[in-house]
């Protein structure tokens, strides 16, 4: 095998199987139930796909708002791993259904990490997930968004370009940032402009994730997606993200990355309340005494009860 073939050969096992350009001959060998191939299919064409499981959620996502609503009495638009107190979220983010697709669609076992649930519509500018989220070999990364409520037109839906996951991953070096970091500045200054030039240069048209309760629409790391603006502002939009990685990887941070270092992450494992270290090949990888700091005052501070 000549070294070119072998280096295409490799990628193509370390990717994930939504990319690794042969979907259909795995799936043809896979023991999975058709829905779950319907979905790897959906997400490797559009990079987003649609899981329905009926009425199943139903009362998870009335608990989820039962669990959260008293973060949102303040004023808090967006709350971070409310997951931490929350059975209900702990339940969806651990639900088998969503972990078997998941496992089909890349090959390997995901984990969720970090939970956002939000009251109303984020109107969050257009971004990849690449920049915030990252891993080695890359596309190991996901986000699962579950409508609590049936999503109206005016209350500001989920939008995405169905096909960017494809795009080449933007950097803020890629956007103009000299040294390859980020700043809040350099952020809204370069990457937002840079990311829909790239979306027009290549002729992409958004779509409006118009979800019923209990319904989740799941991403690739590389797609467009942020919040359409909110028609009526008194609108809730009540959601929960769900951000997943997946086994054997290396996790890092590209917009608090540079040229010289990756910022890595210890990312925590839902499932577990602990984390999860990064390895490479099976082997762990040195991570940031910081980060690792963080993790255990974080551990030992917000005890998450197993379930
Ligand atoms: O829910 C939304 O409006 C957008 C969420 C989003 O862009 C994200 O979590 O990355």
């Amino acid at each position: 095998m000549s070294s070119r073939v072998a280096g295409a050969a490799a990628q193509a096992v370390s990717a994930p199987w939504i990319d690794a350009g042969d979907l259909e001959d795995r799936l043809a060998l896979a023991d999975a139930p058709e829905a779950h191939k319907a979905f790897a299919r959906d997400l490797a064409r559009d990079g987003l796909a649609i899981i329905d499981l009926g009425d199943d959620l139903l009362d998870l996502c009335d608990r989820i708002d039962t669990e959260t609503a008293h973060h949102f009495e303040s004023g808090a638009t967006r709350v971070h791993d409310a997951w931490r107190r929350s059975e209900a979220i702990r339940r969806v983010a651990t639900h088998p259904e969503i972990l078997a697709r998941l496992a089909l669609a890349y090959g390997r076992e995901p984990f969720p990490f970090q939970s956002l649930n939000f009251h109303r519509g984020s109107q969050q500018d257009i971004h990849a997930d690449t920049l915030h989220f990252h891993a080695e070999p890359g596309g190991f990364m996901c986000g699962v968004w579950l409508a609590l409520e049936d999503v109206r037109p005016e209350a500001g839906p989920l939008v995405y370009y169905p096909g960017s996951h494809r795009l080449p991953v933007l950097t803020m070096a890629e956007a103009g940032a000299e040294d390859g970091g980020t700043t809040a500045a350099n952020y809204n200054d370069l990457y937002g402009p840079a990311i829909l030039r790239q979306l027009d240069e290549a002729g992409l048209k958004p779509n409006l994730a118009m979800l019923r309760k209990g319904q989740i629409a799941v991403w690739a790391a590389n797609l467009a997606h942020g919040g359409s603006k909110m028609l009526d502002p008194g609108s809730t939009r009540r959601s929960l993200v769900l951000h997943y990685y997946f086994e054997d990887c290396v996790y890092y941070t590209p917009m608090l990355s540079t040229k010289d270092r990756q910022a890595r992450r210890l990312p925590a494992d839902i499932a577990t309340g602990g984390w999860r270290w990064p390895r490479r090949a099976g082997r762990r990888v040195a991570v940031p005494a910081k980060q690792l700091a963080a993790a255990i005052v974080y551990r030992l501070t917000r005890h998450t009860p197993r379930f």
